[in-house]
């Protein structure tokens, strides 16, 4: 009998932690829940890291390990693997972004073909470090055919990791973010994101034929403030270009308002500060003589934004928060790095969404999955810093897209799913303008790239001091246990006791709650199976 008792409990244990792990996104208790619904739209994708939505319906999913997945109008999958990226080799390489290139459909008479863009990093063929920019296009049978012998940019960083990978596209204009190629250290000691000869550190701007735009910022400019190796010193050099803003450490997700062309950036800081920062052309975001509102005395010359030329001052973030490290966190669950998110309105009319919902902004962090929202100055030029609130959590979040169907997706890289938000009323006024929202597919949850820990080579935008040897040239990249953990056990939500909304639930799972929050509710069952094991134990002897 007890022995069948130990049994019972260690199966309990075994479904509480279950299904906490399964409360993979959640909304927050209170309006989110009572508005908003928050739903899997694809799950079992093997570390998806952004979404690009086709106008017929379609959507493609980009994997870290290369893969494109096409999501049909039906919610079935259809895999393409064979185009070849970058190898992967440093924790934060691999296929990054993708973006459609809208009002570039092209028919040969085999049906529509739509363009689109995708960044990559890693090592090519010779062992070296690629950033890479290629076109493609979508066919009608789902097959993605890749221009991989002709990158529409290819650079070539000295160092690996900080690889930026974010992608926007506005009419012909391509906006690429870099980072500024590693080197850990605080105060910083990598200047690249102040020296303007080079792409690294910076959002750039290009045409999708691969010019520079007559108005990028430094186009008239013979000298800029520049340099040869992130340590270098600072000199006069010929400007790169294609740099449309600067002084960004590893801008890993932004977006463009298409209603001001304002860049909104989430920075990833280095081990203490996080933010979002708001600018245009020709703006200095700070680093490395900033790290959010850290200002730091640089022992180089020059010591502050205004000593380079061009000399602007230092734009400050619009909204920063600690990275968990810098409080002696539990770096696997708390916040460490930024995703850049957007104001889920660019599409004109949301159908259903609330009103007071409308202009916030949303973001994230890839460590504790937190989205938060920040409300956001009429004139969209500035955040309202005393109003943020936290939305949900979905784990280890890589993006933010808006759909045709005017929902907010969002990437899931920890659970391998891609979330749909929508308000739970999609019936209001200017719904009938809308394309029919799409169905969810089946949650099938049950998906081993959900649960299995081994499968957890998480994509990690941050970085670490284990991660790597922070040396030019230094091949060596050390796995830090760690991070790989954090994709698996990325947060559960809120453990406030607020009612939250488990949308990773299985039809299965016995213990889905309605009301309360799942995870502390398995936590509770968890916590007592152990002391039910540890009775029978003390009983027994
Ligand atoms: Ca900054």
């Amino acid at each position: 009998v007890k022995q069948s008792q130990i049994r019972v409990a260690i199966a309990v244990t075994f479904v509480a932690g279950f299904c906490s792990r399964l409360a993979l996104a959640q909304l927050a208790g209170g309006e989110p829940t009572r508005l908003f619904e928050m739903r899997n739209w694809v799950v079992g994708l093997d570390q998806p890291t952004d979404i690009a939505f086709v106008p017929d319906g379609r959507a493609i999913l980009a994997l870290r390990d290369g893969e494109l997945v096409v999501r049909t109008r039906d919610g079935a999958l259809h895999h393409n693997a064979g185009n070849t990226y970058p190898k992967l080799r440093h924790l934060e390489s691999g296929l990054l972004g993708i973006a459609m290139i809208p009002d570039a459909v092209v028919d040969n008479g085999m049906g529509p073909e739509y363009p689109l863009v995708t960044i990559s990093a890693g090592i090519d063929n010779n062992n070296k470090e690629k950033i890479r920019i290629n076109t493609g296009r979508l066919l009608a049978n789902n097959e993605i055919f890749i221009q991989l012998a002709r990158p529409l940019l290819e650079l070539s960083p000295r160092t690996a990791g900080h690889y930026g990978g974010g992608l926007v596209v506005q009419g012909d204009d391509l906006y690429v973010s870099i980072g500024d190629s590693s080197i850990l250290a605080t105060p910083p000691t990598n200047r690249n994101a102040s020296c303007l000869n080079h792409p690294y550190g910076k959002i750039l701007r290009i045409k999708l034929d691969g010019s520079v735009p007559a108005d990028n910022p430094l186009v008239g400019m013979t000298e800029v403030s520049g340099c040869d190796g992130p340590t270098d010193p600072i000199q006069m050099m010929p400007p790169d270009r294609r740099i449309f803003a600067w002084g960004l450490r590893n801008p890993w997700r932004f977006w463009v308002d298409p209603m001001t062309k304002l860049l909104w950036i989430g920075d990833v800081g280095e081990r203490t500060r996080e933010e979002i920062s708001i600018g245009g052309a020709g703006h200095h975001f700070g680093y490395p003589f900033f790290e959010g509102g850290v200002s730091y005395d640089q022992a180089f010359s020059p010591r502050k934004c205004e000593g380079l030329m061009p000399s602007v001052s230092c734009t400050p973030p619009a909204f920063e928060w600690t990275n968990g490290r810098a409080i002696g966190g539990d770096r696997t669950i708390e916040d460490r790095a930024a995703i850049g998110g957007l104001i889920p309105d660019e599409t004109g009319t949301l159908c259903g969404w609330p009103p007071d919902w409308k202009g916030r902004y949303f973001f994230g962090d890839f460590g504790s999955g937190l989205i938060r929202t920040v409300g956001v100055a009429p004139d969209r030029r500035s955040i309202v810093s005393d109003d943020v609130s936290t939305f949900g959590t979905v784990a280890g979040v890589t993006g933010f897209r808006m759909g045709f169907d005017n929902a907010l997706y969002v990437v899931s890289n920890g659970s391998g799913s891609i979330v749909r938000v929508i308000s739970r009323d999609h019936t209001g006024a200017g719904c009938t303008a809308l394309p029919a929202p799409i169905d969810a597919a089946v949650v099938d949850v049950m998906d081993a790239s959900v649960l299995d820990p081994s499968d957890a080579a998480a994509l990690s935008p941050m970085d670490s001091a284990t991660e790597e040897v922070a040396s030019i040239g230094n091949d060596a990249a050390v796995v830090d246990a760690a991070v790989v953990d954090a994709a698996v056990d990325a947060p559960a939500g809120d453990s406030d006791g607020a009612v939250g909304t488990m949308v990773s639930s299985p039809g299965g799972c016995s213990c889905q709650l309605d009301r309360g929050t799942t995870s502390g509710f398995a936590f509770g069952l968890a916590v007592f199976a152990m002391f039910f094991v540890r009775g029978l134990r003390r009983r027994g002897r």
